[in-house]
């Protein structure tokens, strides 16, 4: 049996092929996994966990589906999906996980993430990423009605859309010193993550011992599963049309 990841699928409803994707990939897939770790940015953006749209549902239900089979689902979130609730783990049944987690994978220990944090190097991201993580600030927004929180979220996306695209793809990538400093804190040779959108498996030295880290591709034209079994690692694209 095998353990499978995904993450960066930025679902919503403008985007019919990857959700399509997503729920071949739930139906046929998952249901036949150990377990299912979605590593962040599963949706385009989460703007609150009582979002009463169809498109939403439908996803919230391929989860429980999945979960109601006795397929342990676990949820880490983004930067597009920190917004991810209580309510949406009790409606899905799947455990939401903390920033960083350690997991046993077949005897392995690995740390699962889903990536930002380890992109030291973007300081206006990070500086933001503080402001929209403060709880009071959360507990304030979730109290708002649904559509005045759609407003803000789009304004704001609206402002900083820019932003992005004047930043180096460097700054914009982890830096190996908080990776091996993470792995190191965990005791671990193993690091699972997305959020670059480089999907790949770097190999290196840590502690004078092999030690690797996954990144998870994007979905777009091509989608990325990583699949681990007692023996294997493999990190699959396969194509979306
Ligand atoms: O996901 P990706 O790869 O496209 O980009 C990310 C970073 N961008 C983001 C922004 C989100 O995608 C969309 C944000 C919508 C705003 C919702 C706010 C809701 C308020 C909730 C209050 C509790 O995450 C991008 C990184 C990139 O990854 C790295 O790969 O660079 O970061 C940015 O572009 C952000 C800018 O650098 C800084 C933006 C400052 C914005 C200030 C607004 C302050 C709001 C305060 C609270 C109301
Ligand atoms: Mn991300």
């Amino acid at each position: 049996m095998t353990t499978l990841f995904i993450s960066d699928l930025h679902l919503s409803p403008n985007v019919p092929k990857l959700n399509q994707a997503f729920f071949h990939f739930m139906q046929e897939e998952a249901p036949h996994a150990d377990a299912v770790y979605v590593l962040g940015d599963l949706f385009d953006f989460w703007t609150g966990d009582d979002d009463p749209s169809p498109f939403c549902r439908s996803i919230i239900d391929a989860f429980k589906q999945l979960t109601n089979q006795g397929v342990p689902c676990y949820f880490t979130r983004g930067n597009r999906d920190f917004l991810v609730g209580k309510r949406f783990a009790k409606e899905t049944g799947v455990t939401l996980l903390g920033d960083e987690t350690v997991i046993e994978l077949y005897g392995r220990k690995a740390v699962v993430l889903h990536g930002d944090t380890l992109c030291t190097l973007d300081e206006a991201y990070l500086n933001y990423r503080k402001k929209v993580h403060l709880p009071w600030l959360q507990w304030l927004f979730n109290h708002l009605p649904f559509s005045v929180r759609e407003k803000i979220v789009a304004r704001i996306k609206g402002d900083i859309k820019h932003d992005k695209q004047s930043k180096s793809l460097d700054i914009m990538d982890v830096t190996q010193s908080e990776v091996e400093k993470v792995m190191r804190d965990h005791q671990v040779d193993l690091m699972i993550h997305g959020h670059t959108h480089r999907p790949n498996v770097h190999r290196f030295t840590l502690n004078q011992q092999p030690a690797s880290r996954v990144v998870l591709g994007d979905w777009g034209e091509q989608g990325y599963i990583l699949r681990i079994d007692d023996e294997t690692m493999s990190l699959d694209s396969f194509a979306i049309d």
